[in-house]
Order: structure tokens, then sequence, then C-alpha cells
């Protein structure tokens, strides 16, 4: 039995309705272009990754929540509610070991029946596991051991060989090599080994598939990364091939870092591939998205539209969008939940921006004009227009409310138990 289903949806709807038609019909008055960004709303959806459905922690502590999702099986059936809800979030990102599908037929077969498709798989070549014969405790990919950076390069094929079966087209690789002290490695080696294992698992992806390669400024180490910034995932995935991009995580700059720019600039060179949403206030903080900076998220959507239009690219389907964040303090449906309503507004104040009018105030060096333009999309509530493509899907007006009303928490407790703990995190 399916703990929130069309019914209680309808009902949501139904009890919430007359405040949102009236908020709607007054959108649509002020701002008619609304009803032409509907469809483009309701098509974009959003990966939900396996290890942000349970609590997460920090290094200090973990505090667990009731019901967390404590197989593979659940952890699907989590995302098919949070779709459920939203109709924005039908791909689930699976992270291996963590999640390794004992029976793929059967989770795919899970995943159909909840309209939920594969997005990229991620690797794990940061943490040992159990039985492993090397250790990664000074790199993986980047390794100064031959024998090790063999393992990490299997791990990585036997990735995208489980993605194959469930019908991924992508493989997600973030490394935590790089080095603590000045003088522990070589830049130019650890590169070197970084590349040449990448060449061996770029060969291994089948000829639809594609490669990111993600990057972080610091953390777990803290003097060096191998692949700490934007530039050097580029060279990486120039030297590599077709196949391969660069992705973005938030998270991963330097504090001030202009995201947005970084994006323009990868999609100008063709080699956006993916993109991790979260906020922070200091690092890697992975708070739900648009919970700090929800202008800088705007700005960075703002680039995108504009760069994947003149790419001729589709919004929906030519990057991989995916959340990726961790939750200590609230319960993680609702932060997934808040965190995919904030990418769905900012999506839609990107596309609610006058370009043609931004390229003549642009043009005229009209510095003052070209903010305006911006902040007026930015400024103007769209919450009405996000709640009208979910209702035209068959979502709920208010995921969030309907979650709450539902009291889905408890009855995931009731049927999960109170102190399972998630795999992964
Ligand atoms: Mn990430």
């Amino acid at each position: 039995m399916n703990v929130i289903d069309k019914k209680h949806i309808d009902k949501h709807n139904d009890m919430h309705h007359e405040v949102h038609a009236r908020r709607w019909n007054n959108l649509k008055l002020d701002r008619p272009k609304v009803e032409s960004i509907v469809d483009k709303l309701a098509a974009f959806q959003v990966a939900i990754p396996s290890w942000a459905l349970g609590t997460g922690g920090t290094r200090f502590g973990r505090f667990s929540g009731p019901g967390e999702p404590g197989t593979l099986d659940e952890k699907v059936s989590d995302v098919g509610l949070l779709h459920a809800l939203n109709k924005s979030s039908g791909a689930i990102s699976l992270h291996i070991p963590w999640d390794i599908p004992d029976d793929p037929l059967r989770i795919k077969k899970l995943a159909e029946s909840l309209d939920i498709k594969f997005d990229a798989v991620n690797s794990n070549t940061f943490q040992d596991q159990p039985g492993q014969k090397h250790s990664y405790k000074f790199g993986s990919l980047q390794h100064v051991d031959q024998k090790v950076r063999d393992q990490a390069i299997a791990h990585n094929k036997e990735v995208i060989d489980y993605g194959a079966e469930l019908g991924s087209k992508s493989l997600t690789v973030w490394l935590a090599d790089g080095s603590s002290f000045p003088g522990q490695l070589n830049f130019r080696d650890a590169f070197e080994n970084t590349l040449d294992s990448l060449k061996q698992v770029y060969n291994h992806l089948p000829s639809d598939w594609r490669v990111f390669v993600e990057y972080k400024c610091f953390e777990p180490n803290f003097y060096s990364t191998t692949i700490a910034d934007w530039g050097q995932s580029l060279m990486l995935a120039n030297k590599l091939g077709k196949k391969a991009f660069t992705l973005v995580d938030l998270g991963h700059h330097l504090p001030n870092a202009n995201i947005e720019q970084i994006v323009a600039l990868l999609l100008m060179e063709q080699k956006l591939g993916g993109f991790h949403f979260n906020d922070s206030k200091y690092a890697d903080d992975d708070l739900t998205t648009g919970s700090i900076k929800p202008y800088q998220l705007f700005l960075i959507f703002n680039e995108l539209v504009d760069g994947m239009d003149r790419n001729g690219m589709d919004h929906a389907t030519s990057l991989g969008w995916m959340i990726d964040a961790a939750h200590n303090l609230k319960d993680p449906l609702v932060d997934l939940l808040q965190s995919v309503e904030a990418i769905m507004i900012a999506y839609a104040q990107a596309l609610m921006v006058d370009r043609e009018a931004l390229k003549v105030a642009q043009k005229n060096n009209d510095v003052s004009l070209a903010q305006e333009i911006l902040q007026d999309a930015y400024r103007t509530d769209l919450r009405p227009l996000v709640a009208e493509s979910r209702l035209r899907s068959g979502a709920a007006l208010n995921p969030v409310e309907c979650y709450v009303e539902n009291n889905i928490r408890q009855k995931l407790a009731d049927k999960r138990g109170v102190d399972v703990v998630a795999t992964g995190l």
C-alpha cells in the first residue's frame, strides 16, 4: 500500500484550489507570459540521489530519524513518493557500492511503476569498503601505485555495468584525491595518473553514455585537490573526448566564486554535462537548495537558460540535473521537496527574464536597466505558476503541505520502524 496516492493529492488540491485559482489568475493578468512557461516547468525533472533520503550527519555525529529507508527498494519508493507529490522528481541517482541492486530487474520494474528513471550512477573511491584489497587512504585514480589505480578503475567500470543494467546513461566521478600537506604529492604526476585512469574508465563507456567529471576545491584533503576547479575538470574532459563533461556542484567552490560565469563559459564550450544543487554559507555545507542564496541560484539559472538556448539544447534532457545535499536537521523528504521547489522557482524566474530587452541594455551599457530587468524577473512571485504546472501534471498544489497533512513521516515510521538507519552515509 502506498502511503500517498491520487486521492490524497486530489483532496489536498480541492482544499487549496480556491486560493490557488485566485493567485494564478492574478499572476496571469499581470504577466501573460507565464502561460507559455507552464509546460517547460512540467517537463523539468530533478534527480534525487539515493544517499539523500536518509538523515546525513557531520563528522561529529549523526542523528537518525524515524522511518528512514533501509533498502534500495525503500529508497526508490521514497523517490516515488516525492514524485507523486511534485511530479518533478522523476529520477533517482544511485551511489555504488552503497546501493548495489541485488536484482536489477525487480528494481527497474519498481521504478517504472512509480514513473522513476535512473539518472547518473556515482562511483565511490573516497572510502575503503570491507574486504577491499588496496586502500584509498592516499588517493584512488591518482595513486602512486598502479595496483591501487587499477582497483579504482575496475570499480568505476563495474559501476557503469550496474548502471547499464538499470538504464542509466551517465557516470559521475567525484574524487577525494589530493593531498593535505605540501610535498606530499607531485601535482603533475597526480594529474597525469588521474587522466590515464579516467581514460580507461572512459573507454568502458557504452556508446550512448557520458561521463561527468566533478570538481571540488577542498575537503577531505586540505592542501590540494587533484580535480579542484572547473579548469582542471575541463582540461580532463577535453583530453578524454566527446563523451566527457564537467559537472558543477554548487557547494564545491571557494567562497564568492562567480558560479554563473563558470556555467556560462562551460556552456559556451559545450562541456557542461551535469549539475548538483545544494546551498551553502561557508563551504560544502550541503544545505537545502535556495535556503541561503536564492538570488545566486536565479543568476545561475539565468545563464543556464541563456546558454542552453544559444546552443539549441533541451532544458529538460540535455544536462543531468540532480540534488546533492545532506539533511542533518530536517526530515530528508521535506528538505528534498523544498529543494525541488526552489529549483523550479529559480528556473521559472530565469524563463521570465526579458532577454531581448537585456541584450539591448547590455549593448547600450545601461547598467541600471540591466539590473532592473533581472530583478524584475527575480522579484515576481512565481509560486502560483509553479503550483499551476504541478496541478496540471497531477501533483499537489503544495507538496510540503500535502506531506504534512497526510502524516507521511509517521506512516513511514509505522511501516519501517523508528530506528532504521539508511545505508550509505
Ligand atoms: Mn556533488
